[in-house]
């Protein structure tokens, strides 16, 4: 099992479950691409769901790590947020995966499911040698405001008392206190999400200021392989988490 680097660019592609194909055109809606992709910009590890990992990942041709998501739900779904787990850790182990990824919706009318199975899969995963991220969104009726400097430095902390070794988040509205973010997630790597398309200047913006204020890393996916020319992007963000 290749080892997952705890900082860098972590290429996310569970979309198709998440938002449908809808986020796709001709071109990205196949993994093959993806994969291709990913080998080419070099990304420090890839994101999937157990389909396209089965069908996709396979250690002759792909060189980075995966992290196998294993829980998720559609936009087809409504109500308070709830994303349940679909496979196991075994199976992650199964199909070559490096770590394993997990949704939390805290706030949600559902979040005591899902801090529970977080809670499982952290223990069976680091019983086994693999690193648990966490996609910590504060997310349902309760929440008034999912980028608040307040409630996404509440997810860091989460994630860190659950054990999570990644936890990645929403980039704050008010970014003045970024560094509050990452103390906040003590010994808990940091990671930004991507969100919906931004201009490149915006997301290398993000970047910056998070990585100054001690963020390891990036989990990005539509604003890359939405953009004309993902390969540059991702070496652009790259170069400045490892700058
Ligand atoms: P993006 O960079 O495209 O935002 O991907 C990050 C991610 O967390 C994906 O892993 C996930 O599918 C998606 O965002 C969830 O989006 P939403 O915020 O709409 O639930």
């Amino acid at each position: 099992m290749e080892k997952l680097p705890l900082s860098g660019v972590f290429l996310a592609y569970d979309h198709g479950l998440e938002h449908g194909p809808t986020d796709f055109n001709e071109v990205n809606v196949s993994p093959k691409y993806i994969i291709d992709l990913a080998n080419k910009a070099e990304v420090d590890a890839i994101i999937l769901l157990k389909g396209s990992a089965i069908h996709y990942y396979n250690k002759k041709n792909v060189n980075m790590p995966l992290i196998l998501k294993l829980n998720g739900k559609t936009r087809l779904y409504e109500g308070e947020p709830f994303s349940t787990q679909n496979t196991s850790v075994e199976e992650a182990v199964k199909l070559g995966a490096s770590a394993v990824g997990y949704t939390v919706y805290w706030g949600s009318k559902y979040e005591k499911y899902m801090l529970r199975e977080f809670g499982k899969i952290e223990e069976k995963a680091h019983s086994l040698g693999l690193p648990v991220i966490m996609w910590s969104y504060p997310r349902g009726k309760n929440i008034q405001d999912d980028e608040s400097l307040e409630i996404v430095s509440y997810a860091a902390r989460a994630a860190f008392e659950m054990g999570a070794d990644i936890v990645k988040l929403k980039y704050p509205d008010d970014d003045s206190k970024l560094d509050w973010v990452v103390k906040s997630a003590d010994k808990t790597k940091v990671f930004l999400a991507g969100g919906k398309k931004l201009d490149s200047e915006n997301i290398e913006q993000h970047v910056k200021k998070a990585i100054d204020a001690g963020f390891s890393g990036m989990a990005i996916g539509r604003n890359i392989w939405q953009s004309d020319n993902p390969v540059e992007r991702i070496r652009e963000i790259k170069s400045i988490i490892k700058g």
